[in-house]
């Protein structure tokens, strides 16, 4: 078995000592930080999502398994650091009002980060006038919202409607995800874009700036 098997499967199974073990392993063998993190940790997650949804998981190993995750990627997170000092933009972000899920928020905060973006991490459950008040403080470029909930997803149309009527709409580009969130939805509420992983939304950012 290969490490990146290894680590999803110490990832899903909650092991966080063999999960670390195998990633330093892993970049030590010449992995790149952000292969170890796609392949290894983001595809442990979604294994322990995937036995969640068939019933075969409960709440606490999702826990544990959240838990190994956060322990590699604290080892990972400095080495994507790009330690160029000139931004490309500035990308204030958060998860929406009301979801305390940020997993997959982390990741595009740290890949958007790699490609050289100021982020400004608002974290969970963001009062969603929140997200408005920061877009003007720090004039962002772009506001990213992320919602992994169907229930907390209806707060981004409420924020959009706020941005509208503060007058800041045209001044910043926003963008959308989380597993709740379908492009159709994006689209729906006016958002400038959509994407449903960490990479295609650094991609988008670029391309929304006009940086490619
Ligand atoms: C891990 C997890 C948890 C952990 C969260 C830990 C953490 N710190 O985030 C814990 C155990 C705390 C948790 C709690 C709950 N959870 Co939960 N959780 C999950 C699970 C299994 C995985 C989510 C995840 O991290 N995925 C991996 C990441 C990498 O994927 P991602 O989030 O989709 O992110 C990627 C893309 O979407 C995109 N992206 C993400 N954000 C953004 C933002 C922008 C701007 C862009 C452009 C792109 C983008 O890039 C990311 C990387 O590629 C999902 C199941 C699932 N299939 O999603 C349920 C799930 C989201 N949870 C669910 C529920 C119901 C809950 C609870 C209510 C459970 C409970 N009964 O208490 C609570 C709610 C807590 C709250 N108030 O928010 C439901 C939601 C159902 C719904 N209504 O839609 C799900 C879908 C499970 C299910 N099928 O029932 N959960």
């Amino acid at each position: 078995m290969g490490w990146e098997d290894e680590l999803r499967q110490a990832v899903s199974e909650g092991d966080e000592v063999k999960a670390d073990e195998i990633a330093a392993r892993a970049l030590e063998e010449g992995a790149s930080p952000k292969e170890v993190l796609e392949k290894g940790a983001v595809a442990g997650i979604y294994e322990a999502g995937r036995l969640w949804q068939e019933g075969t998981y409960f709440l606490p190993d999702i826990i544990l398994a959240t838990e190994a995750y956060k322990l590699v990627m604290k080892r990972i997170e400095p080495l994507l650091a790009s330690g160029e000092v000139t931004y490309k933009g500035k990308v204030v972000m958060g998860s929406v009002e009301g979801d305390a899920h940020d997993i997959g928020k982390n990741i595009v905060v740290a890949l958007l980060r790699s490609a050289s973006y100021q982020v400004i991490d608002l974290g969970v459950d963001v009062p969603l006038p929140e997200f408005v008040a920061q877009a003007r403080e720090l004039e962002a470029d772009v506001l990213g919202m992320g919602a992994y909930m169907t229930t907390t997803m209806r707060g981004m149309a409420e924020v959009m409607r706020l941005l509208e009527e503060a007058g800041l709409r045209n001044g910043v580009k926003v963008i959308v995800g989380g597993a709740a969130v379908t492009r159709e939805y994006a689209e729906s509420i006016g958002a400038d874009g959509y994407a449903d992983n960490a990479a295609e939304a650094v991609e988008l950012v670029d391309r929304l700036l006009g940086v490619v």
